[in-house]
């Protein structure tokens, strides 16, 4: 396998010779590498890109370099560092932004920055601030993108379309799961209602479709040492979407106090506390561009994207697994479970959530 990523890696045009392919993260979609060169520096991720999710990988990189190029641009115009700010990715050798193997997978290949951290959860108020106002900085750097993205992932956050997955998926039930999970069935079904009547203010342009990022947990941000945000990676799902994914996909998995597979629900539960210092600091760099209509379902949409997540692992979970990597048997009915948990932590705080965003939008300057 080594021997097949070095080869790999060397399809690349790296700035050494290939010295190591080291394994890295626990990614649930693609597979990710550390590639060494002889040289020592840099060094380079190297990724696996899932076929099966993206589609079609080619029009995603271009999606990506579109990103990364306009934010360059607008690093090195304000005196920043565009290596550090900015992912780069690192063409094949051919000039593309991706390699296809003799078995037809994808690989693609960006610098790797070092002198970083990467968080796997936000444990104090100053590390979710951080998180907020970086998450804030990158659509605002990216709000004035005018070439519109490929969407490579028809529906990704769109309930209506997550609703006629779930409808298939339960009229097949392949394993004859669906039996076994009435209960949590009747979760999704329960708020169906509400979840379109918010999605349509999006299909109605009532909420403005903007550049948004769309997996925001907290290991696709890369931290410096002084613990402020320096560069958003992960941005296989950059898409023209809202920009309320983001704030709601980040509250998401901010905000938990337990894991997003936590077996013990007493764990699991939404931390005000990081909540508010999550908005606090993408209220500082967002409040600007938002609109009124926007700053109103903030809140909601931590449920919206909650929900979604436990609509997600569930349909998985009934399809067979296809989809998320999966560790043992149930696993997606664990991760259905916890984040349900976690819906019903925000509903029965929605009303406080509400109201610290109300606090927090009327204190920004105009
Ligand atoms: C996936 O690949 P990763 O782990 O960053 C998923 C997200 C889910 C998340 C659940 C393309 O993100 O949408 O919220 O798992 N990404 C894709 O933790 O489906
Ligand atoms: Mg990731």
């Amino acid at each position: 396998m080594n021997d097949r990523l070095k080869r790999i890696a060397g399809q690349f045009r790296l700035d050494g010779k290939v010295k190591e392919v080291v394994s890295l993260g626990e990614g649930f979609i693609n597979d990710t590498f550390i590639v060494k060169i002889d040289k020592g520096k840099p060094e380079y991720i190297l990724q696996r890109k899932n076929k099966r999710v993206f589609s079609p990988v080619p029009a995603m990189m271009e999606n990506i370099q579109k990103v990364c190029l306009h934010i360059k641009a607008k690093v090195q115009l304000s005196g920043g560092d565009p290596m550090r700010e900015a992912m780069t990715i690192i063409p094949a050798m051919d000039g593309r932004l991706y390699f296809v193997d003799e078995s037809d997978e994808y690989w693609a290949v960006s610098l790797f920055i070092d002198d970083t951290i990467a968080y796997e959860s936000a444990e104090t108020p100053e590390l979710a601030y951080a998180g907020g106002k970086g998450i804030g900085k990158f659509q605002s750097l990216v709000s004035d993108l005018k070439e519109p993205l490929t969407d490579i992932l028809p529906g990704f956050h769109n309930i209506r379309i997550r609703y006629q997955q779930w409808d298939k998926v339960l009229n097949k039930d392949p394993l004859g799961r669906k039996a076994s999970v009435a209960t949590e069935t009747g979760w999704i079904e329960d708020r169906r209602e509400e979840m379109l009547k918010f999605w349509k203010l999006v299909e109605d342009g009532e909420i403005p479709t903007r550049v948004s990022h769309n997996d925001t947990k907290i290991n696709n941000i890369l931290f410096d040492k002084k613990g402020e945000v320096l560069c958003v990676i992960d941005l296989d799902t950059v898409l023209n979407s809202t920009v309320l994914n983001d704030f709601g996909d980040a509250i998401r998995y901010y905000t938990n106090t337990g894991l997003e597979d936590d077996k013990n629900l007493d764990n699991v539960s939404m931390d005000i506390g990081i909540f508010k210092a999550f908005a606090r600091g993408y209220l500082e760099e967002a409040s600007s561009f938002l609109t009124k209509k926007e700053i109103e379902y903030l809140a909601f949409s931590a449920r919206y994207i909650t929900y979604e997540q436990v609509l997600r692992f569930l349909m998985d979970y009934i399809d067979g697994d296809n989809y998320y990597k999966i560790k043992y048997e149930d696993h997606n009915l664990v991760r259905t479970r916890a984040q349900y948990k976690l819906l019903t932590s925000m509903e029965e705080q929605f009303e406080k959530m509400n109201a610290i965003i109300r606090e927090l939008a009327s204190s920004q300057p105009k």
